[in-house]
């Protein structure tokens, strides 16, 4: 049987079919703008009613914080939706099984890379620049839960800075565009650069140099074997090379070794699938 995987973030809702580590379906949705996650999961189910029957445990991926089945924004920019909704037990009404397992989405990517992607079943941060930032830690071959991996959400000592993602993600990258291209995507700001546009290339060059730096904090605080990078921005092409030579010439004992997510945009759900695996 297979496992229905669900991946939510910022940008795009994802549901999936997992079976035995490998996607046999796929549905993408737009992750609504208005609305609350009750609408946007009766919308998302609504969608997938064809596969009833042939699941029957559930993933869910979340951009956010998963405490005791609900789920919280840490930061609303990223994704706008309350304080404690009731995921576990919306999805346990929508999906027909008392099956359901939750968690944060990037944490959920890191377990999908180091489980079958680019980790190899070597110890891994994986790093997601994506609509925000997020990251998740696999130290001996355990993920780490909670607040750990939340990179996007570092401070500097600048109060009015506010987190790294507002510097760093593809929704900075967009606002950065605006008045440029009015409503331009992160996606057309890397057309724009691709095209020889020298103020994309500079909204990018920002964000490479601040992604590189946190990939060396992370060296230096975990020692990761690896730190894959994922994400619609970190995925893009040229970003990770840019990144590696952002990080210069460090001595060989400092520099951390970077490997594009294997499982692209399925890490999340083929992650979450896995998670549930183990859990029954
Ligand atoms: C934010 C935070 C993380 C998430 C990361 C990437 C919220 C709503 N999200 O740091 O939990 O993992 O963004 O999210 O506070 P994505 O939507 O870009 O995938």
């Amino acid at each position: 049987e297979a496992v229905l995987a669900l991946d939510i973030g910022g940008t795009k809702m994802l549901a999936a079919l997992v079976r035995e580590d490998t996607v046999v379906e796929t549905h993408k949705m737009p992750t609504p703008r208005s609305g609350d996650p009750e609408q946007w999961l009766t919308s998302l189910f609504d969608a997938i009613s064809g596969w009833r029957g042939r699941y029957d445990t559930v993933g869910v991926a979340v951009s956010g914080i998963i405490d005791d089945g609900c789920w919280s924004p840490l930061n609303r920019k990223t994704l706008d939706i309350p304080d404690g909704f009731p995921l576990v037990a919306t999805v346990k009404r929508l999906a027909g099984t008392d099956a359901v397992l939750a968690a944060n989405d990037a944490q959920a990517a890191a377990w999908g890379e180091f489980s079958c992607g680019a980790g190899q079943g070597e110890d891994l941060v994986f790093l997601t620049i994506s609509t925000g930032i997020g990251g998740g830690i696999v130290v001996n071959g355990r993920l780490l839960g909670g607040l750990s991996g939340h990179f996007g959400l570092l401070r500097s000592l600048d109060e009015n800075a506010g987190v790294l993602e507002d510097h760093v993600s593809g929704n900075w990258m967009a606002a950065q565009a605006a008045p440029r291209q009015a409503g331009a995507t992160a996606r057309e700001v890397f057309e724009a650069a691709a095209a020889g546009q020298a103020w994309a290339q500079d909204i990018i060059k920002a964000s490479v140099r601040q992604t590189a730096l946190l990939c060396r904090n992370i060296q230096l605080m975990l020692d990761p074997a690896r730190i894959v990078i994922g994400g619609g921005i970190g995925l893009a092409p040229g970003y990770l090379e840019s990144v590696r030579q952002a990080l210069g010439s460090l001595p060989p004992r400092l520099t951390p070794q970077l490997h594009a997510a294997a499982l692209g945009e399925s890490a999340g759900v083929v992650g979450i699938a896995d998670l549930v695996k183990r859990q029954n």
